[in-house]
């Protein structure tokens, strides 16, 4: 297992939209396997493949609390069969926005069906938080960020600050 690095915005690869996983085999694991030691380093409750510059719809998720036993989830090619009418909002932040944090309006269930981390299909209803984490987590396999869904005034303000960050440390990135 090894931890990766995790891309930040702006970058142009956090925009791509990810391919389909044809086949849940082996090699399929051993990345899920570093992406949820990435995500348990980072600290996060979520990642994405495309967060390690990987454009593959692949997500691993852990909501437990620190005092519970790990609880990871793996969800290969997620899709939402049904969104509730009802939204909620939640406080939001991302491991590729680092440091931000905003409020984000989404539906508060959501039916999704995906592949487990054996390639068996699943069909699971979400809500609440786990709900609005599955959401957070699609948008990036769309190349969708959760600042995306803010005022366009909050978002420049954000990413002005990040690239500023960026520039701080040296970094060479593709914007
Ligand atoms: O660690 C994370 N916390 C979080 C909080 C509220 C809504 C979504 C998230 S996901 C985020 C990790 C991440 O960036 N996943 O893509
Ligand atoms: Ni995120």
């Amino acid at each position: 297992m090894a931890i990766r690095q995790i891309i930040t915005a702006p970058d142009i690869r956090l925009k791509q939209v990810s391919e389909q996983v044809d086949a849940v085999d082996d090699d399929l694991r051993a990345l899920m396997d570093d992406m949820l030691e990435t995500m348990y380093a980072a600290p996060g409750v979520g990642l994405a493949a495309i967060q390690i510059g990987i454009s593959q719809r692949i997500i691993v998720m852990d909501l437990a609390r620190d005092e519970e036993p790990p609880a990871p989830r793996y969800f290969i090619n997620p899709e939402i069969l049904e969104a509730s009418e009802e939204l909620v909002i939640y406080e939001e932040g991302c491991l590729s926005v680092p440091e931000m944090y905003d409020e984000v309006e989404r539906p508060n269930k959501v039916r999704i069906r995906y592949l487990d981390y054996h390639g068996n299909p699943q069909e699971h209803e979400c809500e609440e938080f786990l709900a609005t984490c599955i959401q957070h987590e699609m948008d990036h396999l769309e190349g969708i960020l959760f600042i995306d869904h803010l005022s366009k005034l909050k978002r420049n303000m954000i990413l002005r600050k990040l690239q500023k960050a960026k520039r701080g440390q040296g970094e060479t990135q593709p914007a």
